[in-house]
């Protein structure tokens, strides 16, 4: 298929796997493992993944049964986040020694991961060209000195990525607004940051409102713009149990995603040696941002439909929970079918049989990921998904409700111990009460404000507990440029990542554990919690010995900075430190549903949130309903060489960090710098499968801000006309810091308008 070019040898392109999991995926989950950290401990380790009284993958957010849980409660991606993690690799300073940020620099992201775990904390100097060690007492001197020269705590961000344990987030909030600011941006400003915000307005309240055992109950599951099979493979059990009790399955997506064909569960007989479960029965291929069209025509179908003699309405959910409804109906009603066809990319007809579905669906769930979120129009996307379940009563009752699938193990916790840019004053006030402090009132900056901060002067220390800020953000060249204007940058980290080499003139890197290793402070081995993608909080103990023996723990970490930078308020921060569990009471004070926290994970080792929608039908808004919203179209029409480029994770990644160059379900095997096409895009385009192409994004066409990124392959793919898909964070250069979500802010990471031109490299 690929023309003949020197490195068309490594790449090898197949088709697309037909199923998802099954042999392969064990294999791959144990040749990982055995890899990286050995056979036996490697298997040992993998016991005791998702287990009560072992530790939380550090994988995604998708929660474990409640209760019961099965020997191998873990998926193959699982299993490489925790041999990545616990790799027997080191990083120490005879590395920095060897190899300067700038030769670090020429190095691929996977490599640079490979290298393994950070040991040691390090500094890079002013004008230095390499890393050196420093000790802890002094990078939190350093740190210290840095943030009492702003002359605003409002100078410095301080971002999380949301691997970070509920404890540790909560003192890390907690120190952040003893200092006098919120600015707290995180990863989910970058994530489903659309959903909270979509879902606050139109329900009361930012998480989904559905229970694993929902999910394997309902008659109808909508997934729109998610990849279970490789982003959340456990999902895939909990879809094949619905399939089992009836449930009927309808994906919405540009690409038809292998997971969402048929799984065949690792864990059963008919797994390995038989067909499988076929999951998907409608797979609607929707043009990249065709979300609001498709829902519009789907509501529109259902509204026509309904009539006394056949409801297809809740008219008692609608009168007795709702507002807005009139403006909503009518809105739908004017809607135009041609201009739905177009936008989706659907036709009527296959919009009617999402409609079919629905009616002959008593309880439905919707369920999505960043194939939503990522867009201009995302918070409408996400309203408009849930006033598709508001016209049947499908919120609030078994089986039925919003699902949006999290990313990272803790994103969901992070938020609700407070990490939040916006904080609600009822939170401010609960820490001004509990520690006897004046919490700064305005909001902070976010992720992308954050670089907008940086870039104007006015944000002069970046402080980040875990995550690659750099890789996963926007627009390299000035998120570059914007952390080199910091003062100092700090980085939090497990291993080496971009966000190391592309500092502030002054820069560390602290060491910390990670979910795998044994805490143990000055009263004994600590237990952290974490909070699911189902409000679920749960323990998790770390069962390897750490990585190095100057390693510190995040709570260790910002206790001990605290206790020097913030001495002077009426918190013992080295007490927090010694005993977890002194945390947790605190948050058992300040955060709504952790009553008897400590009791409570004690006794059961997990317990569910309060969820107003899910348990009352107690709807937190404005209006003290459920809000339908009308929603006006911002549809941009692209000119005939454009395309609308969507980055995507591939099988054998966790977000920034690259196991492999292959993408097995898709089968792509030894390149990323690929880009999926359409074959009528192609051939229009002059261009053959295989072609070495530049992408180029449309923001300042012929200007200095053209972005162009070179010698990307094509690869054919069954994508609709006019939408292509390349691989994250490879192609984030192509999005401008301009191109944000309206509302959240949240980078339109899947709208990248880009023309596409036979490469300027060599072929
Ligand atoms: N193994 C592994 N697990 C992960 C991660 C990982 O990188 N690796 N990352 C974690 C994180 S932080 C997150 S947020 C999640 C991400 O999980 P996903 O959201 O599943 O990840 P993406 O690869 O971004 O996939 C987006 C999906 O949306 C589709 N899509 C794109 N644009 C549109 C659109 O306009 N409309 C519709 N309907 N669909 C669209 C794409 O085809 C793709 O299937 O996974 C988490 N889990
Ligand atoms: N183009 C494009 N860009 C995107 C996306 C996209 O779909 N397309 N997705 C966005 C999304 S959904 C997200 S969530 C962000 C992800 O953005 P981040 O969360 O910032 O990025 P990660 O790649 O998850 O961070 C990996 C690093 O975290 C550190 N780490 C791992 N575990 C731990 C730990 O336990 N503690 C600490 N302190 N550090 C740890 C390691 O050093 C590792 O190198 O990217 C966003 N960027
Ligand atoms: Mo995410």
């Amino acid at each position: 298929m690929a023309k003949s070019s020197i490195d068309a040898k490594s790449i090898s392109i197949q088709q697309p796997k037909d199923w998802a999991a099954g042999v392969p995926a064990v294999v791959s989950a144990y040749k990982n493992v055995s890899a990286k950290v050995g056979p036996i401990k490697g298997t040992r380790l993998l016991s005791h993944l998702n287990q009560i009284e072992g530790f939380d993958c550090p994988g995604c957010a998708w929660p474990d049964p409640l209760g019961k849980r099965a020997t191998f409660e873990f998926c193959e991606n699982g299993a490489k986040a925790v041999a990545d993690e616990a790799t027997l690799k080191r990083v120490t300073s005879a590395f920095f020694k060897r190899h300067s940020v700038a030769q670090l620099k020429e190095k691929t992201d996977k490599w640079l991961n490979e290298q393994g775990r950070l040991t040691q904390p390090m500094v890079l100097d002013k004008e230095a060209t390499h890393y050196q060690p420093i000790s802890w007492s002094d990078a939190y001197k350093l740190i210290a000195k840095h943030l009492q020269a702003l002359e605003t705590p409002h100078q410095a961000a301080f971002y999380t990525s949301g691997r970070t344990s509920n404890e540790a987030a909560f003192l890390y909030q907690l120190w952040v607004r003893v200092l006098g600011t919120n600015n707290l941006p995180d990863c989910s400003n970058m994530c489903h940051e659309s959903s909270g915000v979509g879902l606050t307005q139109t329900i009361g309240v930012g998480k989904g409102t559905v229970s694993l055992d929902d999910i394997e109950h309902t008659d109808a599951l909508f997934i729109f713009g998610q990849n279970p099979g490789s982003n959340h493979p456990r999902m895939l059990t909990s879809l094949q149990a619905a399939k089992r009790q009836g449930a009927t399955i309808v994906s919405i997506n540009p690409l038809d995603e292998t997971g969402l064909k048929r799984f065949k569960n690792p864990q059963e007989v008919e797994g390995v040696l038989g067909q499988g479960t076929a999951l998907r029965d409608l797979h609607l291929p929707i043009k990249i941002n065709g979300d609001m069209a498709f829902l519009k025509g789907l509501c529109r179908c259902l509204i026509e439909r309904d009539s006394p003699q056949t409801p297809v309405l809740d008219h008692e959910f609608i009168a007795t929970y709702c507002d807005g409804f009139e403006a909503f109906k009518q809105d739908i009603l004017n809607s135009d079918w041609q201009q739905i066809e177009v936008q989706s990319g659907l036709s009527k007809s296959q919009i009617e049989q999402a409609a079919d579905v629905a009616c002959a669906s008593k309880r439905i769930i919707c369920c999505w990921a960043m194939g939503m979120t990522q867009h201009k129009d995302s918070v409408a996307n996400i309203q408009l998904m849930t006033n598709f379940l508001m016209l049947q009563g499908n919120l609030g009752r078994q089986g039925a409700g919003v699902c949006p699938v999290r990313g990272h193990s803790n994103v969901q916790g992070d938020r609700t111990m407070g990490i939040w840019e916006k904080p609600t004053d009822a939170l401010l006030d609960a820490l001004q009460q509990e520690f006897n402090f004046v919490p700064p009132r305005d909001h902070g900056v976010d992720t992308v404000d954050s670089i907008h901060g940086m870039l104007k002067g006015t944000i002069r220390v970046f402080f980040a507990l875990g995550g690659n800020f750099f890789r996963a953000t926007p627009d390299h060249d000035k998120t570059a440029q914007a952390l080199s204007k910091c003062e100092l940058t700090v980085q939090v980290s497990t291993k080496l990542n971009r966000s190391h080499l592309l500092t502030g003139k002054q820069a560390l890197i602290l060491p910390t554990l990670g979910r795998t290793e044994i805490d143990t402070q000055a009263t004994g081995v600590q237990t952290i919690t974490v909070e699911n993608s189902m409000g679920v909080v749960q323990t998790s103990h770390g069962k390897i010995p750490p990585a190095s023996s100057s390693l510190k723990s995040e709570v260790a970490i910002i206790a001990e900075l605290a206790h020097v930078v913030s001495p002077n308020v009426h918190i013992n921060w080295l007490s927090l430190r010694v005993d977890y569990s002194r945390i947790r009471q605190h948050i058992a004070a300040v955060i709504p549903g952790f009553e008897n926290f400590n009791h409570r994970i004690d006794t059961d080792g997990e317990f569910v949130l309060p969820n107003p929608v899910r348990d009352q039908r107690n709807f937190n808004t404005n209006t003290g309903k459920a809000n339908f919203i009308v929603q006006t179209d911002t549809h941009r029409t692209l000119a005939n060489d454009e395309l609308l480029l969507m980055t995507i994770r591939s099988h054998d990644q966790f977000n920034t960090t690259v196991y492999t160059d292959d993408d097995r379900y898709r089968g792509v095997f030894g390149s990323r710098e690929v880009i999926f096409m359409n074959q009528h895009d192609i051939r229009q385009m002059g261009l053959n499968s295989g072609d070495k192409v530049d992408i180029m994004s449309q923001v300042g066409k012929g200007t200095d801000r053209e972005k162009r990124l070179f010698g990307f392959r094509i690869i054919e793919y069954q994508i609709p006309q006019g939408c292509a898909a390349a691989y994250y964070p490879e192609t984030n250069n192509l999005v401008a810091l301009e191109q944000v979500a309206d509302k959240s802010n949240t980078p339109a990471y899947k709208s990248i308008v880009v023309t596409i031109e036979p490469s300027l490299q060599a072929q």
